[in-house]
């Protein structure tokens, strides 16, 4: 067993101050919306590189990095997932999914037609790795798999934000064909499919609000007797 290896913290804070950047960056992640109608516009290897390598410095369980990204730009193979998903796709709004899921979707417009899986330039397809399979590896064992792997997702969708590109959390369910014709192995499992590249010029987006600060922030706790508060058990 080997004990860590510690280096000073390189840490640059930025000069206009934790306020105005926390700001500007809010403004600027609150103009990203899931895109659906994707142009053909290319966008280059490099690009996707760059962020997939932001995806993957996200912090994960003891660092295991439990994560595959698959990048995918044949036309071939994204028509074969395209055709795949929307088999899924028809099935889950035929048959699996509730009344219930359907009217809480019905305010976002989708349907079994995937179209932008052959259109978008790159379809990313993001997996789990359910254990840990690199050679220098201390166990085989890996933590927090979805916690991990959905912060990758974070950044990732970020950064594409930040690079003036769109995308769209996607998760035909139930995924396993994708493990299959992508031939990943037994211990990798989709986890989300992200098209990546340009939105078209006329690509419309749904009307819906985010919930208000005050909705998802609290600081503190509220008083004993305010509403919202738990009922407390009486103290003996
Ligand atoms: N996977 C389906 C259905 C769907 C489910 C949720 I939850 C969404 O936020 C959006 C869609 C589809 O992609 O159409």
């Amino acid at each position: 067993m080997s004990g860590p290896v510690l280096v000073p913290l390189e840490f640059r804070e930025p000069p206009e101050g934790a306020e105005v950047a926390a700001t500007a960056f809010r403004d600027r992640l609150r103009t990203r919306r899931s895109v659906r109608d994707f142009s053909e516009r290319p966008v280059s290897r490099e690009t996707i590189q760059a962020l997939v390598a932001a995806a993957a410095s996200a912090p994960s369980g003891a660092n295991k990095q439990p994560w595959r990204f698959v990048a995918v730009s044949d036309p071939a193979l994204k028509r074969e997932i395209r055709l795949a998903a929307e088999a899924e796709e028809r099935l889950f709004y035929e048959k699996r999914a509730s009344a219930e899921w359907l009217r809480d979707l019905a305010p976002l417009g989708t349907d079994p037609s995937k179209p932008f899986l052959e259109r978008a330039p790159w379809l990313l397809v993001l997996f789990k790795c359910m254990k840990d399979d690199r050679p220098d590896r201390t166990s085989d064992l890996v933590y927090y798999v979805n916690e991990s792997v959905g912060i990758a997702a974070g950044f990732l969708i970020a950064a594409i934000h930040h690079a003036g590109l769109a995308t769209l959390t996607h998760t035909p369910s139930p995924m396993a064909f994708l493990q299959r014709l992508l031939r990943r192995p037994e211990h990798e499992r989709a986890f989300l499919l992200l098209p990546v590249g340009y939105p078209s010029s006329d690509a419309r987006v749904p009307v819906i609000a985010r919930k208000s600060l005050d909705e998802v922030l609290v600081f503190d706790r509220p008083k004993a007797d305010e509403p919202g508060a738990r009922e407390t058990e009486t103290p003996r």
